[in-house]
């Protein structure tokens, strides 16, 4: 006899993995060669599977781990409460001070980033196995567009030989932007040449440049040498909160020509929060503002909002959930504000979610953060979706419409059981270029 309703949840795997990275800079520091990341792999009574993947290290994976009484044995249309069950059943740890990521210590992020969501990924793909639909079409008002505009992602990086670290080498590869992504690119000239690789490649047409990195003054350099190159594109800075507000106005005002809007340019400063500076910031330079670490959840939403310390919201799934990711995007949509997405290193499962979740967002998205560039080729599964002319693919087929690799996701599981360490830690690195190197929140990483 056939089973009634929806398939259950019969088996529920938590994988981690690692992936390859270049010596990228930001405020944190330098990436490590290695990045990790947790995967979800459920199957349901159908014999489907449905996958998610979220941010690596060992908080996440046990987090995963604990849930599964929770999740298996139960039918995947009860996806809603498992996940409420989830949200019921889960603590804030004593070590989460409830601060976020408004000064970006990177120790705090896997207390912004929720377990849960890889899970919810994974049930809608079951469900929209079962359903025989995309998973855009399950969330908010369904599907908007059948693909996603993305912009390019560019990073100041290191010359890797100063460290003493396994950094891949890319030297041989027949594919130019595979070649460049490995060296070191610190300048002006070099920002631009990435930006030009990464266009042939992808077809971007905006570009964000991640700064926190060198002075400011010296990154606004690179902004107008790219749109000197890309008159036409939308050119933004994320600092990650790294400029002062007198610096950030100082660099920004009057650059509206330049800049079409600035990622969290300031942060927290004398007493005022980064909501606060950030109003202020917008007050006196009118330039639109984008954030990934003011927002990260609702009750930071609403202060952000009433102090209208933001325009632009990067609601990345891992923090806030596809259906709260979508809920924002509507919000957004309707208040004539703008949604986007953030990313931090990540494999093709989540490039697809990403898809997903873009293409069920109404209205007019800003071009959505990837860092799949610096990853590509590293697949999970046999047919992730393409970047192609600026923009990613929606799949078409049920659910994710995607196939995971089981013998690449164990070789990424293999490399993750031989890495000495699981969190990230961009200290390690930066400090073979600048010994005794450590985390400031206000100074650019090589500004010491
Ligand atoms: O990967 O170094 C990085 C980024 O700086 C990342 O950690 C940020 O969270 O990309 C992110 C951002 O937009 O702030
Ligand atoms: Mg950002």
């Amino acid at each position: 006899m056939s089973e009634k309703g929806t398939p259950k949840v019969v088996d529920m795997k938590v994988i981690p993995v690692a992936g390859k990275d270049s010596m990228l800079m930001s405020l944190s520091g330098a990436h490590a060669p290695f990045f990790t990341r947790n995967l979800v792999i459920l199957k349901d009574s159908a014999g489907h599977t449905g996958i998610g993947e979220i941010h690596g290290g060992d908080y996440t994976c046990e987090s995963l781990k604990s849930c599964i009484p929770l999740v298996l044995g139960n039918p995947t249309g009860m996806y809603r409460s498992i996940l409420d069950n989830i949200r019921k059943a889960s603590t804030r740890p004593a070590e989460d001070d409830g601060e976020g990521i408004q000064s970006l210590d990177l120790a705090k992020l896997k207390f912004v980033v929720k377990s849960q969501w890889a899970i919810e990924c994974a049930l809608l793909d079951l469900l929209g196995q079962y359903m025989e639909l995309p998973m855009c079409e399950l969330l908010g008002n369904g599907k908007q567009r059948d693909k996603v505009e993305t912009l390019g992602y560019l990073f100041y990086v290191s010359d890797k030989e100063k460290a003493d670290l396994p950094y891949l080498d890319e030297s041989d590869s027949s594919d130019p932007w595979f070649r460049l992504r490995r060296q070191e690119m610190l300048t002006p000239e070099r920002i631009v040449e990435q930006a030009c690789v990464l266009q042939e490649k992808y077809g971007f047409r905006n570009f964000k440049l991640k700064g926190g990195v060198l002075s400011g003054a010296e990154e606004m350099a690179s902004v107008r040498a790219l749109k000197k190159r890309f008159p036409a594109a939308r050119i933004n800075i994320d600092p990650n909160g790294a400029w002062s507000l007198a610096e950030a106005i100082s660099l920004c005002k009057g650059t509206h020509d330049i800049l079409t809007y600035a990622e969290d340019p300031c942060g927290p400063e004398s007493g005022y929060s980064s909501r606060e500076i950030m109003a202020e910031f917008k007050n006196a330079t009118n330039i639109p503002v984008a954030t990934n670490m003011i927002a990260t959840d609702w009750r930071q939403f609403y202060h952000a909002t009433a102090l209208k310390s933001v325009d632009i919201v990067l609601a990345d799934p891992h923090f806030w959930g596809f259906d709260g990711s979508v809920r924002m995007a509507q919000l957004l949509n309707d208040w004539g504000l703008t949604w986007g997405s953030h990313s931090n290193n990540h494999f093709d499962i989540t490039l697809t979610a990403f898809a997903h979740v873009a293409a069920a967002a109404p209205g007019d998205p800003t071009a959505l953060d990837t860092h799949w560039i610096w990853q590509d080729g590293q697949d999970l599964l046999d047919n992730a979706p393409l970047i192609r002319d600026g923009y990613l693919e929606v799949p078409k087929l049920p659910g994710m419409g995607v196939t995971i690799n089981m013998e690449k996701v164990l070789a990424a599981n293999e490399l993750y059981s031989h890495l000495p360490y699981h969190d990230r830690n961009d200290a390690e690195a930066m400090q073979y270029l600048i010994p005794g190197w450590t985390f400031d929140s206000k100074k650019p990483c090589l500004v010491r």
